[in-house]
């Protein structure tokens, strides 16, 4: 069979995972979202209510994502070995009684200087500045702890965050006894109110840390609508990235987004369009794949993943678009979204 060209239509034998040819980006029209966030100050029912932003921020690759979606409740934000797989931050809006709480993945602290770097350290930044509790987390697995050590001291002299806990991740890949003594370094920060210690991957601990997270909240109003669940198009983003993160390699998730153009409901479901773009023309067949399979392996387990986030019937519209310089300007990024100020 002859390789697909990059204008044809790519129908998968799942009739959900279509990608379109490059004509249909017209046809494309932003819809409003089904369930946005829409910050708004909900009515007070008889009980006390609670509200804040937690930040979750730690150094890449700590297990952030990891924990946002296991404290969710569901998979919402991408995960993958590779550092610096986050590049927005990530809002899931959950209630616990009188509580309402606003978590907050965000991209890992790294120093780097270019102009993406420069962004993602921005969306952090943005996050601990608005929370109301920052959660550090450190992946206690790493021998020497010098560069975190140096991380949470530059968050609490940085910010004025009324609360910081500290949470030692991925307990269940160390020694009990080498997890006390790469932990005690830490106890020099008396700005931290309390440790934990935990796997986000199995969920010990965790629990524990979730309650010292809504004792910790402030009495005031909740800020999003009851049954308020967060942003269903970064969630689709972040489930397509994931996949990309998982089968491509080198520099080609580094260079490549994903753009969730539209969000449409009809009586099959909801269809979702998302462009997913790259950097230059070379990765276009790499996301491709041979005979489009690469395509059609990344959307289908794509789709599953966000019919699960978003609780309904999914169909997956997916385009592979070539945008070069996208990384290199901030004007670019902007343009990406990778400046997103609503969280
Ligand atoms: N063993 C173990 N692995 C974990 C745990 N938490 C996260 N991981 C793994 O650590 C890796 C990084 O997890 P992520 O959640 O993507 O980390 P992150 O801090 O969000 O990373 P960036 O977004 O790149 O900054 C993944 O391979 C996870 O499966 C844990 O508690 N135990
Ligand atoms: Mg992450």
């Amino acid at each position: 069979m002859p390789e697909l060209s990059e204008q044809e239509v790519v129908k998968s034998s799942d009739p959900e995972i279509v990608t379109l040819p490059e004509s249909s980006e017209q046809e494309v029209v932003k819809s409003p979202e089904p369930e946005v966030v829409s910050p708004a100050v909900a009515s007070s029912p008889e009980t006390p209510h609670q509200f804040g932003f937690v930040a979750i921020s730690g150094a890449p690759n700590a297990g952030k994502s990891t924990l946002l979606n296991r404290l969710a409740g569901e998979k919402l934000a991408a995960v993958s070995h590779k550092p610096q797989t986050t590049r927005f931050n990530i809002l899931s809006v959950n209630e616990y009684g009188p509580a309402q709480v606003a978590f907050v993945d965000t991209p890992g602290i790294a120093q780097t200087t270019s102009p993406i770097g420069k962004l993602l350290r921005k969306n952090t930044s943005r996050a601990i500045k608005n929370a109301d509790v920052v959660v550090v987390l450190v992946d206690i697995s790493h021998k020497h702890l010098q560069e975190e050590c140096a991380l949470v001291n530059s968050i609490l002299t940085k910010y004025d965050v009324a609360t910081v806990f500290l949470a030692f991740n991925k307990i269940d890949k160390v020694k009990d006894s080498h997890i006390v003594e790469r932990a005690v370094v830490f106890q020099q920060f008396e700005k931290i109110k309390d440790f934990f210690m935990i796997s986000a991957e199995d969920g010990t601990g965790v629990d524990q840390l979730r309650v010292a997270i809504t004792d910790s909240l402030p009495q005031q109003e909740w800020m999003y609508p009851s049954e308020t669940r967060g942003n269903f198009s970064r969630w689709a983003s972040e489930m397509t990235m994931e996949k990309i993160f998982q089968n491509l390699h080198e520099e080609v998730p580094y260079q490549t987004y994903v753009d969730t153009l539209a969000l449409q409901e009809d009586d099959d479901g909801l269809h979702i369009y998302q462009d997913i773009v790259v950097a230059r023309e070379g990765q276009k067949p790499i996301v491709l794949g041979q005979k489009g399979q690469m395509l059609k392996h990344i959307g289908t387990d794509a789709r599953i993943d966000i019919a699960r986030a978003l609780r309904r019937r999914v169909h997956l519209h997916l385009l592979v678009k070539v945008k070069s310089e996208w990384m290199s300007q901030t004007a670019n990024l902007i343009d990406a979204g990778f400046f997103d100020r609503s969280v």
